[in-house]
């Protein structure tokens, strides 16, 4: 009977403990959250898509920066023609050589004796030199020697020499 008691309880004590065992089980099972997991895993994917975004911009810089280039170089071109421009006639008792020439405004015309007499290059009319009075040597240029004027009015100016007024020259002045 001792036996038979002792197993019954040993049976009972199994008992509590299938049924203690069954019922902790079932709670632990399902608090695992699988589907946290998968959450934070498709987390992660969406990260990655935005990091070839930056890619791009990078492609799109070199064409910028040729784009900006020719303008840069165009810009310090304007400036330019500040020194005077010179031309020379040569004047001798065969006359001026050119007899004509044309310019630009504010050109320096070198008038140089290479003749044996003086000559004085003048604006017409002979003798008052009115229709340009500036343009006057006011002297005898000697052989060897120079006149220089620098035309800053726009025209066509007849002239001739002072000294023999049937040698005549013309310098046209354009902007
Ligand atoms: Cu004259």
């Amino acid at each position: 009977m001792k036996r038979i008691a002792f197993l019954s309880v040993g049976l009972f004590v199994l008992g509590a403990g299938c049924w203690s065992k069954a019922p902790e089980r079932a709670p632990v099972i399902p608090p695992t959250p699988v589907p946290v997991v998968e959450q934070a895993a498709s987390s992660t994917p969406e990260v990655k898509p935005a990091e070839p975004i930056p890619s791009v911009p990078d492609k799109v810089k070199p064409d910028a920066m040729k784009k900006t280039t020719p303008p840069a170089i165009a810009k310090p071109v304007v400036p330019k023609a500040v020194e005077p421009t010179y031309v020379t006639v040569t004047m001798s008792q065969d006359g001026f050589k050119p007899a004509q020439i044309t310019i630009k405004k504010d050109t320096i015309v070198r008038f140089k004796n290479v003749g044996n007499d003086a000559m004085w290059p003048a604006s017409n009319p002979h003798p008052i030199h009115t229709s340009y009075q500036d343009f006057d040597a006011r002297r005898g240029v000697k052989p060897g020697e120079t006149y220089e004027f620098k035309f800053k009015n726009v025209g066509s100016w007849g002239c001739h020499d002072h000294v023999s007024p049937g040698l005549t020259c013309r310098i046209i002045v354009q902007e």
